[in-house]
């Protein structure tokens, strides 16, 4: 196992450094440029001279809300530098979503996109926040901020200040940045990591696991802010020396396939040997007329996380390009993949065997793990981890701290059994959170907002599996008596007061909801309704 980190440790000067020597190596390209590692070591520190410039203090946070580009990883790590805490934020939230988060993390300032300006010029309209600055990356910003808050424009900011000559003297162990995490019920969870956190994911999995090198070009379909992209588009390939495709879009199918054969502007040829993608985003390329040939790529990797990647599209993916696809559990609490199948020992339909550094339990309801049956295997139990990446707690929420960080061991939420062979096999989760193209969906929040239209009563949303074995959400709805809705006005105002994505796929309208004798929704009979008439089908 490697070494760990010393005490006074600072992630992204430990990344600087360790790229010191080639400078002119590619570190990023994105669809406007690229960037040397030398030039990323310039920007990172003028960033945190920049930062410091705004008067921002160590340990303060700062909203991050920016599509994956250069200017996403300069400040990140600028904040890193500069021991200022950036809190990663998902780009596709809504205005209220962001004011928690502005509220919640104290932000003193907010670093966003040009496009993402008006969003957050929304959330900073109103309720109390201590927002002082907004540094608009990617253009100018449009919408007014409130008075009071000064507005830069990221090139000229940078460019203003000086390269910092030391970074600030952290230790491995303080919050170096947080990622939000949703939950079944309530605001999303501030999960706060330390410097420590993502050293630890890059030596155990990009390097044990994946084994990257500098000769690799690594393209993330998973966006920066989540856990799983931060990994494989920043923290992995910047810890070897690799380079990194950034795109700012949506990873549409025709999106993917123009990096995978580096047929963009700034790609020149350039292909990535390396893609990482979550198992609706396979399906849906497999799916794609303009799926490309195995001979237009140069893939020697691909990776799988988010929700459990069904073993048919495995095979028809390593059946097409003749390249893996590793499966691996992760989670925002873990920053990354603790549990994987292997480059060379793939098992389709599992999520693999402990990343080692990594340990697990599956644990039955007395809490003590389960024995192994005769022939090595274990029933299904709760799936616990324990690893040196997990994060310290959730900010301000001692209550859901203690139920998922029991000491040393982390409370995944996962069912899990294992094979005779040591293979673990996703169960399910214990909670009611859905996963929808690797993206945490609270049912209830979407049934919150589906009864929030005038011509609902009620709602219920479960998760039902489509023809390629993904979990998409299906809503139940009962009209107002005379009142009228189609499906598609149904999604559209879903659309409109949640973040997008969390749409239900499917409605159906229905007399009743079958409830308890107290009342209360019995969503495993819609499941059990659903299961039986797909078994029919
Ligand atoms: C589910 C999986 C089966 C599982 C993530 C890689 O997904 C990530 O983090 P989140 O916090 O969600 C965590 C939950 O998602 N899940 C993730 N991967 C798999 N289920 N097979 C898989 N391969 O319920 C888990 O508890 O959004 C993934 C790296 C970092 C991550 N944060």
């Amino acid at each position: 196992l490697p070494s760990a980190p010393p005490q006074r440790f600072n992630f992204a000067a430990h990344l600087l450094n360790r790229n010191a020597a080639h400078a002119q190596q590619l570190a990023l390209i994105d669809d406007n440029g690229t960037l040397t590692y030398g030039a990323l070591d310039d920007q990172v520190r003028r960033c945190a001279t920049a930062l410091r410039a705004l008067d921002l203090r160590r340990e303060e946070r700062v909203l991050l809300l920016m599509h994956d580009s250069r200017e996403w990883v300069v400040a990140f790590l600028g904040c890193l530098y500069a021991g200022v805490v950036p809190v990663a934020v998902n780009t596709l939230l809504t205005a209220d979503d962001y004011g928690y988060q502005l509220r919640h993390a104290r932000a003193q300032a907010a670093l966003v996109s040009a496009a993402l300006a008006p969003t957050l010029a929304a959330a900073l309209q109103g309720e109390s926040h201590e927002v002082r600055a907004v540094v608009v990356a990617h253009g100018e910003a449009t919408a007014a901020l409130p008075a009071g808050v000064a507005c830069h424009t990221f090139e000229a900011w940078i460019g203003a200040h000086p390269p910092a000559a030391q970074a600030a003297d952290t230790h491995a162990d303080e919050p170096a940045f947080w990622l939000y995490s949703s939950g079944s019920t309530g605001r999303p969870k501030g999960t706060v990591h330390t410097h420590a956190n993502p050293y630890w994911t890059a030596e155990l999995y990009g390097r044990g696991v994946l084994g990257l090198t500098p000769q690799d070009t690594v393209f993330s379909a998973a966006k920066l802010f989540f856990a799983y992209g931060l990994g494989n588009a920043l923290s992995f390939p910047l810890s070897v020396g690799a380079t990194v495709v950034l795109m700012a879009e949506r990873p549409t199918p025709p999106a993917v396939f123009a990096r995978l054969t580096g047929t963009t502007l700034t790609l020149a040829g350039r292909r990535p040997t390396v893609f990482y993608g979550a198992p609706t985003g396979y399906a849906g390329m497999l799916a794609h007329p303009a799926l490309p040939a195995r001979t237009e790529v140069a893939l020697r990797l691909c990776s799988s996380a988010g929700e459990a990647l069904p073993r048919d599209i495995g095979e028809r993916w390593s059946a097409h390009f003749g390249v893996e696809i590793i499966d691996g559990i992760g989670s925002t609490e873990m920053l990354h993949i603790y549990c994987s199948n292997r480059p060379g020992d793939v098992v389709y339909g599992t999520s693999g065997t402990p990343v080692p550094g990594y340990e697990l339990h599956i644990r039955g309801d007395d809490g003590q793990p389960l024995p192994a049956n005769p022939d090595g295997s274990i029933d299904i139990g709760d799936l616990y981890v324990r690893g040196p990446s997990a994060a310290l707690l959730y900010w301000n929420d001692r209550e859901r701290s203690q139920q998922t960080f029991q000491g040393t061991w982390t409370r995944t939420g996962d069912k899990y059994t294992r094979t005779a062979d040591g293979r673990y096999v996703y169960a399910g989760r214990n909670d009611d959170m859905l996963k929808v193209s690797g993206i945490y969906v609270s049912p209830f929040e979407v049934e919150a907002t589906l009864v929030r239209h005038p011509a609902v009563v009620e709602a219920a949303v479960i998760g039902i599996t489509d023809a390629d074995g993904l979990t998409k959400t299906k809503a139940f709805i009962v009209l107002r008596p005379g009142a009228h809705a189609s499906a598609e006005e149904i999604q559209a105002h879903c659309k409109q007061h949640l973040a997008p994505y969390k749409y239900p796929r499917a409605i159906e309208f229905v007399d009743e909801l079958p409830k308890t004798a107290t009342g209360k929704i019995q969503r495993f009979r819609l499941r059990e309704r659903e299961a039986a008439q797909a078994q029919a089908a």
